[in-house]
């Protein structure tokens, strides 16, 4: 078998990563991550030095090495934490909350944090199932709070940007079960940066959307952060747990797979982008209904398509 070597130092490799043809030692790993993240937040024109960030951090390795990223970039950058108190209180919210404190402590960095429960009077499980949708349903509930508590903080602090620390496992998984089914206005949505469509919204951006999984582990380990290990209680048996095990068994069998397959659709959504804009726009219209303003909640201020509350504001007012 080859034997790897770094490609900067020549010293035995924490990383092999096939699918670049690359090796790395500890030293220059995280220095190369860092230079990527750079490079991918010019290369897809991200945001600027003078824009203000705010990164939505979970405690666990992603959203944290991101915030450290960049930091260490020299980037205005918050937190912000948002306690949805899964699993009622117990372990993982308390703990997940700790480790996003602490990192931020460390750093002096600013990070703002939500309190759901304190908020709105529920715990995410609580208001699932109040809805009755229970514990399989769950994350849609989950995802709509994120999403509109994300949006309301960054416009109501002045942020410019919000950034997310989804990695290529995440986009690749969500990319093949959109493809499946052929969500064409999901997939719309899964670019690495989403213009505001409504005053209210902020630029949506994801600076790590070209790492593996694995890789982001190993970073958060070389810069010792102290993330947390355990998925949410919920994850487990998700559709984007089962995608996630079928593209590791692709990538396995073909190193770079993974890489390849979302890189493939940013590639084909740039043509049919450029070569029939409008009608490629109207096509899309068509598909989701899409084709009227977005409208603006009257309690909350954030966009909705629907005329009155917003989803949001219709679940927790019940
Ligand atoms: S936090 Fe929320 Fe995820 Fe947990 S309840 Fe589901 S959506 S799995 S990213
Ligand atoms: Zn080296
Ligand atoms: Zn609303």
């Amino acid at each position: 078998m080859r034997k790897h070597r770094c490609r900067k130092c020549g010293a035995p490799p924490v990383i092999n990563m096939p699918q670049h043809r690359l090796a790395l030692c500890g030293e220059h790993f995280p220095q190369w991550v860092v230079e990527q993240t750079e490079r991918f937040i010019r290369k897809y024109r991200m945001f600027t030095r003078r824009e203000r960030l705010l990164v939505a951090v979970s405690g666990g390795k992603d959203s944290l090495s991101l915030w450290d990223i960049l930091w260490q970039l020299g980037y205005i950058v918050d937190g912000l934490y948002i306690n949805l108190e899964i699993n009622d209180g117990k372990r993982y919210s308390a703990e997940s909350q700790r480790k996003a404190e602490r990192f931020a402590e460390q750093r002096t960095l600013r990070l703002i944090v939500v309190d759901v429960p304190g908020k709105y009077g529920e715990s995410i499980s609580q208001m699932a199932q109040r809805c009755r949708r229970g514990d399989g349903k769950i994350c849609a509930v989950c995802g709509l709070v994120k999403r509109h508590i994300m949006d309301q903080t960054a416009r109501d602090n002045g942020y410019d940007v919000l950034a997310t620390g989804h990695n290529l496992d995440d986009e690749a998984a969500t990319l093949l079960a959109n493809t499946l089914a052929w969500e064409i206005d999901s997939m719309l949505r899964q670019k690495p940066v989403l213009e505001a469509r409504h005053p209210a919204q902020r630029r949506k951006v994801k600076p790590l959307f070209r790492f593996y999984e694995r890789e982001m582990a190993a970073y958060a380990l070389l810069r010792k952060i102290d993330y947390i290990n355990d998925e949410c209680p919920y994850a487990e048996g998700t559709r984007s747990i089962f995608y996630k095990r079928i593209l590791n068994q692709l990538e396995a069998d073909q190193p770079g797979a993974k890489l390849k397959f979302y890189l493939s659709f940013l590639k084909a959504w740039e043509r049919g982008g450029l070569l029939q804009k409008q009608a490629y726009d109207d096509e899309v219209r068509l598909v989701t209904g899409d084709n009227e303003q977005l409208k603006t909640c009257p309690s909350c201020g954030q966009p909705t398509t629907s005329i009155g509350l917003c989803a949001f504001c219709r679940l927790v007012e019940g």
